[in-house]
C-alpha cells in the first residue's frame, strides 16, 4: 500500500458504481475463488449465513442481493484464501512483527495453527491443541480467580457466548467485559433507566409506517449500509430525514442503490437527508433541549389558540413519569445556552422541531455520535425525552433505534455476557448447573484496563477482538499489557494484540461464522441477534480456511474442561457434538425469550425477543417511561480546565476498515486515500493556524495532568466540519484518549470529544 496522501472531492452518492468497484477489488485482492464469491448471495438470507459485518436487521423477504459493500468486504476478508502457518512464524520474530502495520498483520490471511510464544527465540511456535488447553487450564487453576478477565468482542454466536459466560462464572467471577462497553453501553444504561428495556424498540416494519426519522451521529453509508434500503424506501414515500452530525457524511446525503440496474444506469440518486444540521461534537444534549423547547413553544401556541395540543397529553398522563420536572428544566434553559452548546442556531433547531410536530410517528436513530461522550448516557436519555413528548415510543412507525455495531453484540448481552450480576440470571444458572455463581460485580472494559495498569490481572482471555488496539490510552496500555502473566486470544487473524502480548501467550485460531462448522461430520449452525432484537439462524457455507481450526464453541468447551472440575450437569462434549443442545440449555435459562429456539431460529426475518417498551409496558421502578432532567448541557464536565487554544477531536471510521481491521487506506466517501494519518479540519481553523492542505502536524491531549499524550505526523485535510473541532481516525488517534475520560454511568470511553492542542510538526 502506498502511503502518499491523495485528496479528491467526494461528491458521488453512497453506493453506486464506486461501491461495485470496491467489492470487485477486495474479492480479487483476497483471492476469493468464484465459487466463494457466490456466497454473497446467501448473506443475510433465511437459509444462509448472518453477515459478520454489522448488526443491522435481516428482512424476511430479502432483496436478491441482501449484502452491501461493507458486508462483501467483511466476507472476503474472512473467506480469503491467504493463510499463515508455522513456517511464517519461524521466519519472523514477534518484535519484528510489531513494526508491521495493522493492515499488514491482518492481510497475512487466516491463522491456521494454535501458537504459543517462545521467549527464548521471540517467536510464536506451533503447539498441539491438547497441550495448549492443558497448559492454559493448569495456569488458570493456579490464578487469583477474582481478577482473571474474560473479554469478548461482539461477533461470537449466541451459542459460544452462552458457554463463555458459564465458563467465567463457574470459574469464579463476573469479569465479562465486552466490546459493548466501548460502544452502546450508554444505550443499555440510558434505555433501561428510562423505558425499562436495554435495547431499541424499532422493528424493520416500522420503517414502512414512519412519518419522520431523526438521525443522530451514525454513519449509515459506511457502518450499516443495508439500512440505506429502508431509508431510501422511506424517502421515496416522502418521509423527511433530519440529520444531526458534525461531518457531512456522503451516505447521509444521498444514495444510489448498487443493486438496482435502473438506478445505476440512469445515475439516479436518492437524496437521504432533508435537513442536515452540522452541530458541534457533543452538542446533542443541547440540540435536543432546543428541540424540546421548540415543541413546548408549539404546544403553548396551540393551547393559546384553543387548537389541538401538540404534546400527546393522554400518553404523558398514562404512560410517563417526571414530565413536570423535565418541562421546568426546558423552560428555564435559555436559547443562548442552547445555541452556544449545540453550535446551531435557534432557527435551525426550530425548523427541525416544526417537522417533528407535524409528523404522526417519528423514530430516533443513533450511533456512536451519541454514546461515546462524557454525557453519552444523558444524550440517549435526552433523545428518549424528545420522543416521549409526542408519544413516539410504542406505536407503529415510531420508536428508538440504536444502531448496534458488531453482528452479535446485542445477543451476547442477551445470553449473559455482562459484568453486571444483576443483569444475569444467576439464580437460574445456579439451579440449572448446581454451582454457586459469583455475586460480586465484575470488571467492564475501563475497569479491566485500570486493573491491568495496576498489575492486578493475572490472565486475560479474549474471545475475538483486538482489545489493546481498541481501548484508549494506547501507550500506557501497551506497556502494561506486556506485564500480563498470561494472555490467550481466540482469533481468526493476526493483530496488534498478538504481537503485544503477555509473558505467556497463546493464540488459538478459530473458524469464522461463514465457514462450515462440522462436528463429528455433521454441519452445525449457530444464531445471532440483530439490532432490532430479532434472532436468526446462520449456516456456514465456505470450506474452512484449514482443517486444523476449531470452532469457538469447541474452544470454549475445551478451555472449560481443562480449567474446571467436572460437573455432571454440564456436558460440554454433548454441547459441542450438537449445538442444538446448547440452544436447549439457553432456552432453559431464558424460557421467555428463547421458547422453541431450535424451531424458531429459521423464521424468515428472525423471531423477536419480547420488548415491553414496544408494547408500552414499562419495566421501570415507576412502571412508566421516565423523563429525566439533564445534568448539564456542556459536552464535558471536565471542560472547566479547557485550554482556550484547544480543538475538540472526535474519532471516526472509514469505509476501508472494520474497527481495528484495516482493509485499505482508502476513505472513498471522504475522498481521502493513501494514508489514514490525517486530521480533518475546517478551512477557517487551518487559516488561523496558518496551515495548508497536506501540512504535517502533531497533536497533544490538552488535559493531561497524569501523562503527556501525543499522536505525531498527521496530515491536514480541509473538510466541511464546524470550526473549533477536528476529526481523525480510530484507532490511530487512541493514544490521545485518557482512560479516565469516559461516559458517566456507562464508562464508555469518550472518544468523540477529546480536547487536543495542535503543533506544526518539526521536520528534521
Ligand atoms: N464498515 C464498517 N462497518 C461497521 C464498523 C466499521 O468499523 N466499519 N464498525 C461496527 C461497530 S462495532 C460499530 S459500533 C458501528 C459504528 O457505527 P457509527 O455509529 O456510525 O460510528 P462512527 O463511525 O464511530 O461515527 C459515527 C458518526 O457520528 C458522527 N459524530 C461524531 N461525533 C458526534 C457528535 O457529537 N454528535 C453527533 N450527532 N454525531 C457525531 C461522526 O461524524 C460519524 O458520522 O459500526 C459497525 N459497522
Ligand atoms: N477511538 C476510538 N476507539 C474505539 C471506537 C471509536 O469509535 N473510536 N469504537 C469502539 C467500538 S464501538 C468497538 S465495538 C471496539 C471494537 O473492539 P474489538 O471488538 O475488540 O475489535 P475488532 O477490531 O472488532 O476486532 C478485530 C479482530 O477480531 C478477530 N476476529 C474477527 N472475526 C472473528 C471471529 O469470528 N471469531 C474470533 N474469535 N475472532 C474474530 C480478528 O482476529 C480481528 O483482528 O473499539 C472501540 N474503540
Ligand atoms: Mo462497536
Amino acid at each position: 500500500m502506498s502511503d502518499e496522501l491523495k485528496i479528491e472531492s467526494a461528491d458521488m452518492p453512497a453506493g453506486g458504481w464506486g461501491s461495485v468497484k470496491e467489492v470487485t477489488n477486495i474479492l480479487f485482492h483476497e483471492h476469493v475463488p468464484l465459487k466463494d464469491s457466490r456466497l454473497l448471495l446467501k448473506q443475510n438470507k433465511p437459509d444462509g449465513y448472518a453477515c459478520v459485518s454489522c448488526a443491522w436487521a435481516k428482512p424476511a423477504n430479502p432483496h436478491p442481493f441482501e449484502f452491501c459493500e461493507s458486508g462483501a468486504k467483511a466476507t472476503a476478508w474472512e473467506t480469503t484464501s491467504k493463510t499463515i502457518g508455522a513456517e511464517f512464524f519461524e521466519r519472523h520474530t514477534v518484535t519484528e512483527l510489531e513494526s508491521w502495520s495493522d493492515h499488514a498483520l491482518e492481510d497475512l490471511g487466516r491463522l491456521t495453527v494454535p501458537l504459543r510464544w517462545d521467549a527464548a527465540s521471540d517467536r510464536y511456535r506451533p503447539i498441539d491443541w491438547d497441550t495448549a488447553f492443558a497448559e492454559i487450564g493448569a495456569a488458570l487453576r493456579a490464578c487469583d480467580r477474582e481478577n482473571v478477565v474474560f473479554y469478548s468482542s461482539g461477533r461470537a454466536s449466541l451459542e459460544a457466548s452462552y458457554m463463555y459466560q458459564l465458563l467465567a462464572r463457574m470459574y469464579g467471577n463476573n469479569n465479562l467485559p465486552d466490546s459493548s462497553n466501548m460502544c452502546h453501553e450508554s444505550t443499555s444504561v440510558g434505555l433501561k433507566k428510562t423505558i425499562g428495556v436495554a435495547v431499541g424498540t424499532v422493528g424493520l416494519n416500522d420503517f414502512e409506517h414512519t412519518d419522520c426519522i431523526f438521525f443522530f451521529g451514525q454513519n449509515v453509508g459506511v457502518n450499516s449500509p443495508r439500512m440505506l434500503h429502508q431509508l431510501q424506501e422511506a424517502r421515496k414515500r416522502g418521509v423527511p430525514i433530519i440529520t444531526f452530525n458534525p461531518l457531512r457524511e456522503r451516505g447521509l446525503v444521498s444514495f444510489t442503490n448498487p443493486q438496482s440496474p435502473l438506478e445505476m444506469l440512469m445515475g439516479q440518486e436518492t437524496p437521504i437527508s432533508t435537513q442536515y444540521h452540522q452541530l458541534k461534537p457533543g452538542g446533542d444534549t443541547a440540540a435536543l433541549m432546543g428541540l424540546c423547547k421548540a415543541v413546548l413553544g408549539h404546544d403553548d401556541a396551540a393551547r393559546a389558540a384553543g387548537a389541538q395540543r401538540v404534546l400527546d397529553m393522554p400518553f404523558l398522563q398514562e404512560h410517563t413519569h417526571g414530565f413536570a420536572d423535565f418541562e421546568r428544566s426546558v423552560r428555564e434553559c435559555s436559547w443562548e445556552t442552547i445555541e452556544a452548546e449545540a453550535g446551531l442556531s435557534r432557527a435551525a433547531i426550530e425548523a427541525a422541531a416544526d417537522v417533528y410536530c407535524r409528523s404522526g410517528a417519528v423514530m430516533g436513530v443513533y450511533g456512536m455520535g451519541l454514546t461515546q461522550h462524557r454525557h453519552g448516557v444523558q444524550n440517549v436519555t435526552m433523545l428518549v425525552n424528545f420522543l416521549l413528548l409526542r408519544g413516539n415510543i410504542g406505536k407503529p412507525g415510531a420508536g428508538i433505534c440504536p444502531v448496534r455495531g458488531h453482528s452479535n453484540v446485542q445477543g451476547q448481552r442477551t445470553v449473559g455476557i455482562t459484568e453486571k450480576p444483576e443483569l444475569a440470571p444467576l439464580d437460574k444458572l445456579k439451579e440449572q448447573y448446581g454451582f454457586e455463581p459469583p455475586r460480586k460485580p465484575g470488571m467492564n472494559t475501563v475497569e479491566a484496563c485500570e486493573a491491568i495498569l495496576a498489575g492486578k490481572v493475572p490472565a486475560f482471555i479474549a474471545l475475538g477482538g483486538n482489545f489493546v488496539r481498541a481501548v484508549p490510552d494506547t501507550v500506557r496500555m501497551e506497556a502494561a499489557w506486556r506485564e500480563l502473566p498470561l494472555t490467550v486470544q481466540v482469533s481468526t487473524k493476526l493483530n496488534r494484540n498478538h504481537v503485544i502480548h503477555g509473558k505467556a501467550s497463546y493464540v488459538l485460531p478459530c473458524l469464522g461464522r461463514i465457514e462450515i462448522d462440522r462436528q463429528r461430520g455433521i454441519p452445525q449452525s449457530v444464531s445471532v441477534e440483530d439490532s432490532t432484537a430479532c434472532m436468526h439462524g446462520s449456516r456456514g457455507m465456505a470450506e474452512p480456511a484449514a482443517a486444523t481450526l476449531l470452532s469457538e464453541p469447541a474452544i470454549v468447551a475445551a478451555l472449560a474442561k481443562a480449567t474446571l472440575p467436572p460437573n455432571p450437569k454440564v456436558d460440554w462434549d454433548a454441547w459441542v457434538a450438537d449445538y442444538g443442545r446448547i440452544r436447549d440449555a439457553i432456552e432453559a435459562t431464558y424460557p421467555d425469550i428463547f421458547k422453541d429456539f431450535n424451531a424458531r431460529m429459521w423464521t424468515p426475518g428472525g423471531f423477536r425477543k419480547p420488548l415491553g417498551a414496544a408494547e408500552r409496558v414499562w419495566d421501570t421502578p415507576s412502571k412508566r417511561a421516565e423523563f429525566t432532567v439533564p445534568q448539564s448541557l456542556q459536552v464535558d464536565p471536565d471542560s472547566d480546565s479547557r485550554d482556550p487554544a484547544a480543538l475538540r477531536l472526535f474519532t471516526v471510521r472509514s469505509d476501508g476498515q472494520f474497527n481495528t481491521t484495516i482493509y485499505s487506506n482508502e476513505d472513498r466517501f471522504r475522498g481521502v486515500s493513501g494514508t489514514r494519518m490525517v486530521l480533518f479540519m475546517a478551512r477557517a481553523d487551518m487559516a488561523r493556524h496558518q496551515l495548508a492542505e497536506g501540512d504535517v502536524i502533531d497533536l497533544a491531549t490538552a488535559v493531561s495532568s497524569d501523562a503527556p499524550r501525543h499522536v505525531r505526523g498527521l496530515r491536514v485535510v480541509p473538510y466541511d466540519i464546524p470550526e473549533g473541532c477536528v476529526a481523525g481516525y480510530y484507532p490511530e488517534c487512541n493514544p490521545l484518549v485518557p482512560l479516565w475520560h469516559h461516559a458517566i454511568d456507562s464508562k464508555v470511553p469518550a472518544v468523540k470529544s477529546i480536547d487536543v492542542l495542535l503543533r506544526r510538526a518539526v521536520v528534521h
